[in-house]
């Protein structure tokens, strides 16, 4: 795939750089991402990627806080005497004028970085020791930025982990019914709403300042981190969501993914496990990074965290589904439904599991 708009866009960023090749990366959700091969073979790769401007509605105000998050990263890295800071955050690229994307002739949103050479990315972990250190590099991310001035940032998606915001759009999507798919869904509709007094705690907590806020990545699933080919962890990735929010939403929204035996679409929900070998882990190498900055009563709602994200999450694919598939990439009929009885069921999962996993916070 060489086609010469690519290279008209790529040509307005301020690089020189020959490109051999250009083809589609990933998987998210949300974003379409390129890898750029170019030439020579030593010359850097790159990314380059197309912002969802209908999520994302001010890409300018979201690529300020990459800016401002990754470059405080990267002073402290230079700072520590670091070797090889390329591969430890990420690099964006400006355009020739200055600005931090390129716009193309429809009003798309393109950014380009540097990509990470001989790095992957694990989409399940099942060594308990890859999620201790995947926990640290969350926990050092946040760590990193915690003398960061949360002012400097803006809410790149206002009130994107706010549980009673959500429920709200929630409930507006089943009074809508705009797909016709309320009826055929009451049981897992209730199986929501039934949990909205307890959930909707944490944004309470913010909200009188029994919990701080803090600058956070918001999207922490696994296969946001860039391991190397011994597994150790280089960076955190996908920076679109980092702007203030909960330490909680961070914890939470990994377990999401690691804490699961099964993917977040499993169809067949008889498989959906906790694994409390990776929690373990994962909350051990968290706490190893996070416990200097934490307050007791973060520490002490880790494991509630968990439940919640599981909770929001669910209730996010819902509203979607009940919308008529909006939001969401979707790979078939149904996969948003497929995707809420997936978390709902997890959600449950979590529930059984709730002294098991408050207890290992404790022994941390
Ligand atoms: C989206 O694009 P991706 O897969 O990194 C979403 C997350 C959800 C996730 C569910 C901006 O992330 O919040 O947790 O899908 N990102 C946005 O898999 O909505
Ligand atoms: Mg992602």
């Amino acid at each position: 795939m060489n086609n010469p708009i690519y290279s008209e866009l790529v040509n307005k960023f301020d690089v020189n750089l020959v490109i051999k090749e250009l083809a589609p990366f990933g998987n998210g959700h949300i974003n379409d991402t390129y890898l750029i091969t170019t030439s020579p073979a030593e010359a850097p790769d790159y990314m380059l990627q197309r912002k969802n401007h209908k999520i994302f509605k001010d890409v300018p105000g979201m690529m300020k806080n990459i800016v401002i998050t990754t470059g405080h990263i990267r002073n402290k890295l230079v700072a520590a005497g670091e070797k090889e800071v390329d591969r430890k955050v990420m690099t964006y690229i400006p355009a020739k004028d200055g600005q931090m994307f390129v716009n193309d002739d429809e009003g798309n949103f393109w950014t380009l970085f540097l990509f990470i050479a001989d790095c992957k990315v694990v989409e399940n972990i099942q060594k308990p020791g890859q999620a201790y250190r995947a926990a640290q590099a969350f926990g050092h991310f946040q760590q990193q930025l915690a003398d960061l001035p949360g002012e400097e940032l803006i809410e790149t998606i206002p009130n994107f982990h706010n549980g009673i915001s959500r429920l709200f759009d929630f409930q507006l999507s089943i009074l809508k019914d705009a797909a016709g798919r309320v009826s055929d869904n009451q049981l897992l509709i209730s199986k929501i709403i039934d949990r909205a007094v307890e959930m909707t705690s944490l944004q309470r907590w913010l909200d009188d300042k029994t919990l701080p806020l803090r600058i956070t990545h918001n999207d922490t699933k696994i296969n946001n981190i860039l391991f190397d080919q011994d597994n150790n962890t280089l960076c955190v990735i996908d920076l679109d969501t980092v702007m203030p929010g909960s330490a909680l939403y961070d914890f939470g929204d990994a377990i999401r993914t690691l804490g699961n035996k099964a993917p977040e679409d499993e169809p067949d929900l008889t498989k959906i496990e906790f694994n409390k070998e990776i929690y373990e882990a994962f909350a051990q190498g968290y706490l190893s990074e996070a416990k200097v900055f934490l307050t007791p009563t973060e520490i002490d709602n880790l494991a509630f965290s968990c439940r919640y994200m599981a909770w929001e999450q669910a209730m996010r694919f819902m509203t979607d589904y009940l919308n008529g598939d909006v939001y969401y990439k979707t790979d078939y009929q149904g996969h948003n439904l497929v995707r809420t009885m997936a978390q709902v069921r997890y959600l449950e999962v979590l529930e059984e599991n709730r002294e098991v996993m408050e207890n290992i916070v404790k022994a941390g």
